[in-house]
């Protein structure tokens, strides 16, 4: 653990969870060689994609951030009285650590674990938080979820994970389970998790949050691009792909992906790949769930469901769940 202090009022203590370095390099060449091209979604989230991402946020078309932070809002009362006050509260995904605030007031944590894999943007995300609530003792977490890792141990209470913007829809639904898990091994027998997660619906809305008129998401997904070229030896183009996102209703998910325009071929750290006009890189999956399909999910994590909270046209949902 590192103690990271800008000025005394920001000081926050600061966590590497995963015990495993990650290798860009391996990930990026294994998802290159496949048949479908494949890059994780997690290497949207440099500094600049994190900062991307923000925008996405505010978009007219993306309506997941603003239905959800309504529901945080309207419901905050009741959400904490569930969560309990003076526990230890982790965030999953804390991104901007923006919708904690409508939370913290109401619950009064003894410990506040922001846990994000944008190690820059998780800093300073949890600076601001310091300085703005002078009585918050803060852990934040640089993890990546695709690799083990574990918390510290913060001591006696009752731990509750909140889990927000439907990051769980990156997750495919083996690995949406296997987090689930370890989430409900955290919080333990008395903890629970408060969560949002995207619902089914129709596809011109689904499609539309994706295809921003601005072009914010497709600049959000060249991007990738741009930050594997800065981290490895290589020389992608991002002027030679254009951004696709469609809806896949057999499989209930968004499917982003990066066309590839014209035949070339890419450089990375030695060895070459071709790229074919007409063929796509696979960058991210984003799973809606019925009620009734994330209920199954979070049953055979062991947590049951205790309140749902939705907006009145059924676009998202929150839930708390507890252990079974
Ligand atoms: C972070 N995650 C929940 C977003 C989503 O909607 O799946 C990422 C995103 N990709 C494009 N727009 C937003």
């Amino acid at each position: 653990m590192a103690t990271v202090t800008a000025r005394k009022k920001d000081t926050i203590h600061y966590h590497e969870l995963h015990s495993v370095a990650e290798s860009m390099a391996a990930e990026v060449h294994a998802g290159l060689s496949r048949k479908q091209k494949f890059l994780p979604a997690k290497l949207f989230y440099d500094k600049k994609g994190s900062e991307l991402f923000d925008v996405i946020t505010r978009l007219p078309e993306y309506y997941p951030t603003r239905t959800e932070i309504g529901l945080l809002r309207q419901h905050a009362g009741e959400m904490a009285e569930l969560l309990g006050l003076h526990g230890v509260l982790l965030e999953l995904g804390s991104g901007s650590s923006i919708k904690i605030r409508l939370l913290l007031e109401a619950i009064r944590p003894r410990i506040y674990v922001p846990m994000d894999i944008s190690r820059e943007h998780l800093i300073d995300s949890a600076q601001r938080l310091a300085s703005d609530y002078p009585w918050l003792t803060i852990h934040a977490a640089c993890v990546d979820y695709s690799q083990p890792w574990d918390i510290p141990d913060f001591g006696p209470g009752r731990y509750n994970a909140f889990f927000p913007g439907s990051s769980i829809g990156n997750f495919e639904p083996a690995a949406a389970l296997h987090l689930l898990k370890q989430v409900r091994q955290l919080v333990g027998r008395s903890g629970g998790l408060l969560i949002g997660v995207d619902l089914k619906k129709d596809r011109g809305i689904l499609e539309n949050a994706y295809n921003d008129t601005q072009g914010v998401t497709a600049e959000f997904n060249l991007n990738m691009l741009a930050h594997i070229n800065r981290r490895l030896a290589a020389d992608f183009d991002p002027g030679k792909f254009v951004h696709r996102a469609i809806y896949n209703a057999r499989l209930g998910r968004i499917e982003m992906h990066l066309e590839c325009t014209r035949d070339h071929r890419v450089r990375i750290d030695g060895s070459v790949y071709r790229m074919a006009a007409g063929e796509t890189i696979h960058t991210e999956n984003s799973y809606k769930y019925s009620v009734a399909e994330f209920h199954a999910l979070a049953a055979n994590a062991d947590f049951v469901p205790v309140r749902i909270w939705t907006d009145k046209a059924g676009l998202f949902s929150v839930h708390y769940l507890t252990a079974k």
